[in-house]
């Protein structure tokens, strides 16, 4: 929760040419620019120096830098990501991370993971199983997770179709608290955790990223900015709108650390 530093990369201008099963039209690169330049800003106006690296147009969705890897105060690890086209994404971040993390684990073929999929929640990290993240990866992961001391548990998001990623139905507010999508609510992994439900309507809004003092949410969503209120949050609502086309969202923008 409480995180000093994070990495981004901002849309190439290849950024259209990236993954996205939404159909919500082609995302304009200048205001994509705009928008990342606010997100940057809001991580720094919670405290944290940014590791910023450049555009990198070999990877149309090289911005969505958490997926590649997965970050915890003792430990690294270097994702395999699920999509082809996205892999090589990894060995542009790994110079980044070698500073804080000298050895860096790595999830190894025929395993698959996004950092999209993985939601730490105190010492509990959520495993998503989906499209992008396999079995065999999840187990690397789980298996390195318990080694840290971390307690991992599985949750498939296969059938839920209006997600890519565990984490665009969930997150972790800190406090015991996760924020959570309908669909996700009542799955039995997240019974010992008070839950803070969106409502379908408010979906995109259900991936938040608690940075130190402040919750960011996507703009839009007055919904939600009131219920993280009324339980003493404090929302910082940024426009998303070009991300959103291409199927990301906040917390895919930084890895925090
Ligand atoms: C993809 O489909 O891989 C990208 N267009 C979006 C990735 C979003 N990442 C995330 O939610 N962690």
């Amino acid at each position: 929760m409480q995180f000093t530093r994070a990495i981004v990369r901002p849309p190439p201008a290849s950024f259209a040419d990236g993954l996205t099963r939404m159909d919500l039209g082609v995302p304009s690169l200048p205001l994509a620019l705009e928008q990342h330049a606010a997100y940057c800003r809001a991580l720094q106006s919670c405290g944290l120096t940014l590791i910023a690296l450049p555009a990198d147009p070999a990877y149309p969705d090289s911005c969505f830098v958490e997926d590649t890897a997965v970050l915890l105060p003792e430990g690294a690890m270097l994702t395999r990501p699920g999509a082809d086209s996205r892999r090589g994404e990894v060995e542009g971040i790994r110079a980044s991370l070698a500073n804080a993390w000298p050895v860096l684990a790595r999830i190894t073929e025929p395993g698959t993971v996004d950092g999209g999929d993985i939601c730490e929640a105190g010492r509990v990290v959520f495993i998503g199983l989906s499209p992008r993240t396999n079995a065999e990866g999840a187990a690397q992961l789980a298996q390195w997770l318990r080694g840290l001391g971390y307690e991992p548990r599985l949750v498939s998001i296969h059938g839920i179709d209006t997600i890519l990623h565990l984490k665009s139905g969930l997150s972790w507010l800190g406090d015991g608290r996760l924020l959570v999508m309908g669909a996700l609510a009542g799955h039995p992994e997240f019974a010992d955790f008070e839950r803070v439900v969106v409502d379908d309507d408010d979906l995109y809004a259900a991936n938040a990223v608690r940075v130190n003092d402040r919750v960011l949410v996507a703009a839009g969503f007055p919904r939600v900015e009131a219920q993280l209120r009324a339980l003493g949050y404090s929302p910082l609502a940024l426009d998303m709108s070009e991300y959103e086309k291409m199927d990301g969202a906040l917390t895919c923008l930084s890895l925090r650390f």
